[in-house]
């Protein structure tokens, strides 16, 4: 007998928003197993994996345990929704998506965990904010535990925060340089899976009110100001266009 799908997730985690929304956009009906940064360990590993997000599809095939894997999952139950037919254009999305994958989701995730945990920021407020139960209500003692796993785990520090600028840096220009001629999507004039990636890779640097997640977080004052210096830029604009205009749409 088969159930719905269970999509493990770190809440707050930018791979993880990619998962949700390709997810949410083919309206397919899921069941979000959220858990802070370590306590994730609990739902992946019993089904195969170690990272998040991971999809199990509750119909005895393995689970998907990469956000890639799960787009193209979506995409064999919904042909055409993420990826064009065109294969040029297809070698395009993917390339993109790689790119994204590789060098914006890691580069941007450390920018913003030393922005927020190099201040002294706890992370009890999002903890609190984004998990249910136990892990909700022992924010306060994770908070410092999971801060400094994080820290030591991602080399969250200056020097990684120097390494990692210029990254996020080259991938933004990349993507200007494609929006430069006014186009509102990124490969072949449509919504694809390269705009929903760059959209939820550089959420954590813009932040866009249609977060499901993100958005139910008080901000730090000093996270702001690097949203809104971000959401100036035209690659930031851009994310928070495809957030405003695509991230409530189910194509069902
Ligand atoms: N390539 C992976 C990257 C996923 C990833 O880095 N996930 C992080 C959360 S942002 C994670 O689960 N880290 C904890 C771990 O790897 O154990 C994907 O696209 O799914």
């Amino acid at each position: 007998m088969s159930s719905r799908p269970t999509l493990v997730t770190i809440s707050f985690s930018h791979y993880c928003e990619k998962a949700r929304w390709a997810l949410d956009r083919a309206g397919i009906a899921y069941r979000e197993e959220a858990y802070v940064p370590g306590v994730h360990l609990l739902g992946t590993v019993r089904r195969g994996g170690r990272s998040t997000p991971l999809l199990e599809l509750g119909d005895g095939t393995p689970s998907l345990k990469d956000s890639t894997d799960i787009l193209a999952y979506v995409e064999r139950a919904k042909p055409g929704l993420l990826y064009p037919e065109d294969p040029s254009e297809r070698r395009e999305v993917s390339e993109l998506e790689e790119l994204f994958d590789a060098e914006l989701g890691p580069h941007a995730r450390r920018l913003v965990y030393h922005l927020l945990l190099d201040s002294g920021s706890s992370m009890a407020p999002v903890i609190r904010q984004t998990t249910q139960g136990a892990q909700r209500a022992l924010a306060p003692v994770l908070a410092p535990i999971v801060g400094r796993m994080v820290k030591r785990g991602l080399k969250v520090d200056a020097e990684g925060a120097a390494r990692s600028r210029p990254r996020v840096e080259a991938v933004c220009a990349r993507v200007e340089a494609l929006l430069a001629d006014g186009r509102g999507f990124l490969v072949g004039g449509r919504f694809t899976a390269a705009d929903l990636t760059f959209a939820a890779l550089y959420s954590p640097l813009v932040s866009p009110p249609e977060h499901p997640v993100t958005s139910r977080v008080d901000e730090a004052p000093s996270y702001r100001a690097m949203c809104a210096e971000n959401r100036r830029r035209p690659a930031g604009q851009f994310a928070m266009a495809i957030y405003e205009r695509e991230r409530a749409r189910v194509i069902a």
